[in-house]
């Protein structure tokens, strides 16, 4: 696909699509529930489309007439066998968080995904969920897709230390968690995204939270809710960054989620020194309109705690830090090499090849900014935050053309980016 380039000014106003991590949730909680749950503004992605169909095949009832998601709830008691293997698409949420539901669960599954999942490592929740009394098997030492599991109906209680700094993880122990004989507790490595928790105490449960110390006791009981799910900050994110490098440009996204462990990008942006507003804020739905303006930006250094949130921002972070004045470290960020991609080598290479000065390490970038881009071909190599991030740098682009490989993969978490993009090119 050829990407639009060298784009005088960004201009308009527009809503993102619904937070993907709070979509899959929704349906994961809606399901488990007792009674109907209705979901609006839910991110019709494919990573999600893929978390509905997985529990239809277990066994829910779930509608969509295009504005609400009904789910018929039934219960941690009424999920059934799957007739077929379930099918993760290129999903690490589902994947993760669904062994942690069918960890508590007395029947064979086996759960698959595309090429980009079958590489990502599964051993960081089969490790603990063997410990609660789980069959699970993987393939290689690091138990890669396609898993097989057996869950158990008397799972034993764990205390458990995250090794790593991972929301899915600590998703899918609390599923499982909420299903065995006694109270669990599970102890962050560093605070991640709390949509999870959040859910619980929606639906009526309990989940006690001191720190990076959860406590949650088993056998509790959920009652379907009305959820409304706010934009998504890591789309938002692309026109966040495409505003501030672009000249003469002013995005103003509405009904953004600025859930607290999920804003590190506006604590980046503002170091940096980037023109940005937040008004319309709502406490209780955790979400606000913010607005972002061209801006002269200075490099910063990015590490230690804010990692975590602001982790799937990184790479437009990296493209948005090319475009600074110094030099921009990123560090204690080796946790991107095990997503959809290494993103640390993939965004490097593709930012490079378009002519950025950017050094990939162990864990992280050193990324030098002020440097012009100009046409490469890139590949996604199956990773939407990938896809997205090129098409934003090609904006910036005067020599050349910038065409994009696997492009398809941006439809995982924002299927109408390219509309929305044309919207503030037309603006402009
Ligand atoms: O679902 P998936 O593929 O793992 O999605 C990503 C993304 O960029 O959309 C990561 F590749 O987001 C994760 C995020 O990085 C979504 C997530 C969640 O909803 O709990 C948590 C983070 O992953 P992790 O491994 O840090 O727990």
């Amino acid at each position: 696909m050829k990407l639009v380039s060298n784009v005088a000014k960004l201009n308009g106003k527009l809503r993102v699509p619904g937070d993907k991590s709070i979509s899959h949730r929704s349906i994961m909680f809606g399901s488990l529930a007792k009674g109907v749950t209705r979901v609006r503004d839910i991110l019709r992605g494919e990573d999600v489309l893929s978390t509905m169909q997985v529990f239809r095949d277990l066994g829910v009832t779930i509608e969509d007439d295009g504005d609400v998601v009904t789910i018929h709830g039934v219960g941690f008691n009424g999920l059934k066998a799957p007739q077929n293997k379930l099918n993760m698409g290129n999903s690490g949420t589902s994947i993760r968080l669904i062994s942690g539901v069918l960890a508590g669960q007395d029947f064979d599954v086996e759960m698959f995904g595309d090429d980009s999942l079958s590489k990502r490592p599964m051993d960081r929740v089969t490790i603990p969920l063997r410990q609660m009394g789980v069959e699970v098997s993987g393939q290689t030492e690091r138990d890669l897709p396609p898993l097989k599991m057996h869950g158990s109906k008397h799972l034993t209680p764990i205390h458990y230390q995250l090794p790593v700094a991972s929301a899915q993880v600590k998703s899918a122990l609390i599923f499982a968690a909420l299903q065995a004989d006694g109270e669990s507790l599970i102890i962050e490595k560093e605070k991640t995204r709390n949509h999870t928790e959040d859910m619980i105490l929606q639906f009526g449960g309990n989940i006690s939270v001191d720190g990076k110390e959860i406590r949650i006791s088993g056998g509790q009981e959920f009652q379907g809710q009305d959820v409304v799910v706010p934009g998504d900050i890591s789309s938002a994110a692309f026109w966040l960054v495409a505003g501030l490098i672009i000249p003469n440009s002013k995005i103003v996204l509405e009904n953004v989620g600025i859930n607290e462990t999920r804003t590190g990008i506006l604590d980046v942006i503002k170091a940096m020194g980037g023109n940005i507003k937040l008004s319309q804020i709502d406490e209780l739905a955790k979400s606000a309109t913010i607005t972002v303006e061209s801006s002269d930006l200075q490099g910063i250094e990015i590490g230690g705690d804010i990692i975590p949130r602001l982790i799937d921002e990184l790479p437009v972070i990296a493209l948005l830090a090319t475009q600074a004045n110094g030099t921009t470290i990123i560090r204690d960020a080796e946790e991107l090499k095990v997503k959809e991609t290494d993103r640390i080598q993939v965004v490097a290479d593709a930012l490079n090849s378009m002519g950025a000065n950017i050094t990939p390490t162990e864990d992280g970038m050193i990324i030098h900014g002020k440097t012009p881009l100009h046409g490469a071909e890139i590949n996604t190599f199956g990773d939407h935050r990938i896809g997205m991030m090129a098409a934003i740098a090609a904006l910036l682009v005067k020599e050349g053309q910038v065409s994009l490989r696997r492009a398809e993969a941006i439809n995982t978490s924002y299927p109408s980016f390219f509309e929305d993009l044309k919207g503030l090119i037309q603006n402009g």
